[in-house]
């Protein structure tokens, strides 16, 4: 990665647009409003003893179910090229299945679309960001292939309220936190630690019901409405501690990510081997049967290999990777990371975000924009999310110098060849962040919640974000007036 010249004012190639983006449970609010049902977030979030910090919930959140308005307002104001949201399952099919269409829901969504296009700013739907049906987490959610119909019912009513209108689709947010943080560390909902098996089963069904839905999209709906479809996987750089780590790196790697990326990426399909290879052997070794992960049959392999018109990129941070010749861990047996078999930490010296994990570590990106170039044939790449969290505040210079570094090793790596197309700052405004509540902000606006307007106000990265796309500049020199107002 090329060391950042201050100095230099940096051109954005035509053709790479720009966005923010939010999800509906983070922003939405109305839980139980207008018809909608309970969603596994409103589950979790309504457990007692609490598990979120401050006991936070998403019952108001921003309250955007009733300030569709201000929000497209804020991204006239910044001049996006589109915004990327996610359309809540239990608001538009209060049962989780296609019997009934919550009409109220439904005019929600029709009402944000069309305020959106009015100005031109083109709709990004996220068909799944987290919060399932509760009903269908009592039968077992993605742990039962049941949820491969249950999903692409859902996802095929999506398509016939908004195709017409929506020309850009994601599947499914993060599988990886989906199936491990909410089926093997309990770190997100439904909480389950099911870790080495749960997990595992989750995975096959989310593969499977995405190119199920990709496949749907295609046949019967695109010729029709012209849209693009894709996934978006989250993507964080693994970079081994020494040369002899480089092998642990790679692993992890294909641990946490190319389990998903390989089956719908790469030119063969199918899991990673090492990862098969791996998980088959300890399996067998601890007294299973069978493997934990599920085998992809042949029919399914070919179901999932290319069902993405991009790869979808959410990438935060870095963790650097070594192995113990010992591997002496705390890691519980069976697990997804007694699978993985190697250790991570990150850099002491890394400037930290408000969120623990959230490392600067700008050469990353560039490392991680390359390998996706490199191993999966130079796809078009989406970055679906990307961005940092601050605690409350108006001057937040550390998410722009985090924005200025990130967009340029982008650029670096888009000067190599990468196909980058989007670029998506999460996030829009500051929201419910899951387990951390509210405690951590990622937002280019600040969202006041001791008020119960929830007013916004932009941050001064609204303001140097604003700029870059006005400008089609990156200018590490740029210092925007926070007294004026952000005018649209
Ligand atoms: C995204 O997830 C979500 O899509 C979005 O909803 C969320 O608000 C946003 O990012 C900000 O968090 O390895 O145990 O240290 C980010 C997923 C969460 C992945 C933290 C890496 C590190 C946890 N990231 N995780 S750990």
């Amino acid at each position: 990665c090329k060391s950042v010249n201050r100095h230099e004012i940096r051109k954005i190639p035509d053709g790479l647009i720009f966005g923010t983006a939010t999800a509906s449970y983070q922003v939405e609010g109305a839980w139980n409003e207008d018809g909608k049902s309970e969603s596994i977030w409103d589950r979790v979030t309504h457990t007692k003893p609490c598990p979120i910090q401050n006991c936070d919930t998403g019952d108001i959140a921003n309250d955007s179910y009733h300030q569709y308005k201000r929000d497209v307002a804020m991204m006239r104001e910044l001049g996006v090229d589109f915004y990327r949201f996610s359309l809540s399952w239990t608001r538009i099919l209060s049962t989780g299945f296609p019997d009934k269409i919550n009409e109220k829901g439904v005019q929600y969504y029709n009402n944000l679309i069309d305020e959106m296009l009015k100005y031109n700013i083109q709709p990004m739907v996220t068909l799944f960001h987290w919060d399932l049906p509760q009903k269908l987490q009592d039968m077992g959610g993605w742990t039962n292939p049941y949820i491969i119909e249950w999903f692409t019912d859902y996802t095929q009513v999506a398509f016939e309220l908004f195709g017409d209108r929506v020309k850009y689709w994601f599947t499914i947010n993060e599988p990886r936190e989906i199936c491990y943080q909410g089926y093997g560390s309990a770190s997100l909902a439904p909480l389950l630690s099911i870790s080495g098996y749960g997990d595992y089963k989750c995975v096959k069904n989310i593969l499977v019901a995405h190119a199920k839905t990709y496949h749907m999209y295609k046949k019967e709906f695109q010729q029709t409405q012209g849209g693009t479809i894709g996934i978006a996987l989250s993507v964080t750089w693994f970079e081994p501690e020494s040369e002899k780590d480089a092998e642990a790196a790679e692993e992890s790697r294909q641990f946490q990510w190319g389990i998903y990326a390989n089956p719908i990426f790469s030119k063969t399909g199918d899991f990673p081997k090492v990862v098969k290879e791996t998980v088959a052997a300890k399996s067998l070794a601890q007294g299973f049967s069978r493997s934990r992960l599920p085998e992809l049959s042949p029919e399914e392999i070919e179901l999932i290999k290319g069902s993405s018109d991009f790869f979808g990129i959410n990438h935060y941070t870095t963790k650097i990777v070594y192995r113990n010749s010992s591997f002496d861990n705390n890691f519980p047996v069976p697990s997804y990371y007694d699978d993985i078999g190697a250790l991570t930490h990150q850099n002491e010296t890394w400037e930290t975000a408000a969120s623990s994990w959230l490392k600067v570590v700008p050469w990353g990106f560039y490392n991680l924009l390359t390998k996706i170039r490199t191993a999966y044939d130079n796809p078009p790449v989406y970055i679906t999310e990307n961005g940092f969290s601050t605690k409350e505040g108006l001057v937040d210079d550390g998410r722009i110098n985090y924005y200025r570094l990130y967009i340029n090793a982008m650029l670096d790596a888009i000067d190599e060849g990468s196909d980058v197309r989007v670029y998506t700052a999460w996030s829009l405004m500051d929201n419910f962040e899951w387990m951390a509540g509210y405690s951590e902000r990622f937002g280019l606006y600040e969202v006041n919640y001791n008020d119960p307007k929830r007013t916004r106000t932009p941050r001064k990265s609204a303001y140097v974000y604003k700029e870059i796309l006005r400008t089609r500049e990156l200018d590490f020199h740029y210092e925007p007036d926070i007294s004026l107002p952000i005018a649209i």
